[in-house]
């Protein structure tokens, strides 16, 4: 699917989103799911070539083997696999549409949220000026957008958040350095503070809760992970460590919809703020990424935007922005419908994966 506008981040720039959906058909119905794993495993070691593969060898077939599958049992059945929690998810996303499709139940409410509108913000990704930063800000701000979060990377930081901050003193705003900085770089990163964001996302590898601890020990900004959280474990032990005060929470990072439930209901307990994350997802992730954030711990706005921010033609009926705000579809699972004539016109490609 091409992208409106290229997506620049620390690990590179995005011109077109490789998208991989799943298709479960069962006797009582269907259902679809989303692996928003992308082309290079850049983000994180999964790249969406390698999650299609591993879902047609190992995390599809054992499913055929389950008397009465459904989307809590994909988890376990998958067990053996480690890693590739963008596949894992996005079967499970697919057994949970068709499940609840089938009952008549949408995903919001089967998940226990508490809201038909959730807050979202955009994603801003690194520009050729920082001019042209400022103007890009002013179009999603005229777009109605309340919340903007600024891709970072060395280099192209503290002068950008400047910039956008005296042109927008209001807006709520935020950073994401994708892991880009390094341990020598904790004074630097504490200049940020100053701007008055609601959190800094990330700034170092995945796997230095130090780092992250003492940046958070330095200023008053909160400190947020994405990619360091995987599943429940790794939140207890990055909040235990002090590491970050408030979580970025995604599907496809955390292997699915019930850890994400459960990694936002962990939070919940301790009183740690949770946001829902995006990883440019079409219609059918953008669906589940609207049901969980309806869930009572998702208080910051998400990076769940608007269709048009991403593509000129979505895949489901676009989701359209009112008030800083996407509504919850009203249908049963996810609540969207796939237009497969948009699939054909964009040359999906199809593979099949039956019982034997
Ligand atoms: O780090 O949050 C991220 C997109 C792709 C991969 C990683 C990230 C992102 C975004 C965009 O920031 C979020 C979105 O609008 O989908
Ligand atoms: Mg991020």
């Amino acid at each position: 699917m091409p992208l409106v506008r290229p997506f620049r981040t620390s690990f590179g720039s995005q011109h077109v989103r490789d998208v991989l959906l799943v298709h479960v058909i069962t006797d009582a119905s269907d259902g679809w799911g989303e692996c928003p794993a992308h082309a290079e495993p850049f983000y994180n070691e999964e790249f969406v070539d390698a999650s299609e593969m591993v879902l047609q060898r190992w995390l599809i077939p054992p499913l055929f083997d389950q008397v009465h599958l459904t989307g809590d049992r994909v988890l376990d059945a998958s067990r053996l696999v480690k890693g590739y929690n963008a596949a894992r998810a996005s079967i499970e996303m697919a057994v949970l549409d068709a499940e609840l499709r089938a009952a008549g139940v949408r995903l919001a409410s089967y998940l226990g949220g508490v809201r038909e509108h959730v807050k979202v913000g955009v994603s801003i990704g690194i520009t050729d000026s920082i001019a042209q930063l400022v103007d890009v800000v002013r179009g999603y701000v005229a777009d109605g957008y309340c919340r903007a979060k600024l891709k970072i990377e060395p280099g192209w930081d503290i002068a950008a958040v400047r910039a956008v901050r005296e042109a927008f003193p209001d807006l709520a705003l935020q950073v994401d350095a994708n892991a880009s900085y390094g341990p020598n770089d904790v004074a630097h990163l504490a200049q940020l503070d100053s701007f008055e964001m609601l959190l800094i996302e990330q700034p170092f590898a995945v796997d230095d809760l130090a780092s992250h601890a003492a940046l958070a020990s330095a200023i008053n900004t909160p400190v947020c992970l994405d990619e360091s959280i995987l599943s429940v474990r790794s939140a207890q032990l990055a909040l235990d460590a002090l590491a970050c005060s408030v979580i970025n929470i995604k599907i496809g990072r955390v292997g699915g919809l019930l850890e994400a439930k459960r990694i936002h209901d962990y939070c919940s307990q301790r009183n740690v703020q949770v946001w829902c994350g995006g990883m440019l997802e079409s219609g059918v992730g953008r669906a589940a990424n609207v049901a969980l954030a309806t869930l009572s711990g998702f208080t910051l706005p998400g990076d769940i935007s608007a269709s048009d921010r991403y593509f000129a033609r979505d895949v489901v009926e676009p989701f359209v922005l009112v008030d800083s705000s996407l509504a919850v579809p009203q249908g049963a699972g996810l609540g969207v419908t796939v237009d497969e004539r948009v699939l054909h016109e964009l040359g999906a490609t199809r593979v099949s994966v039956r019982s034997s």
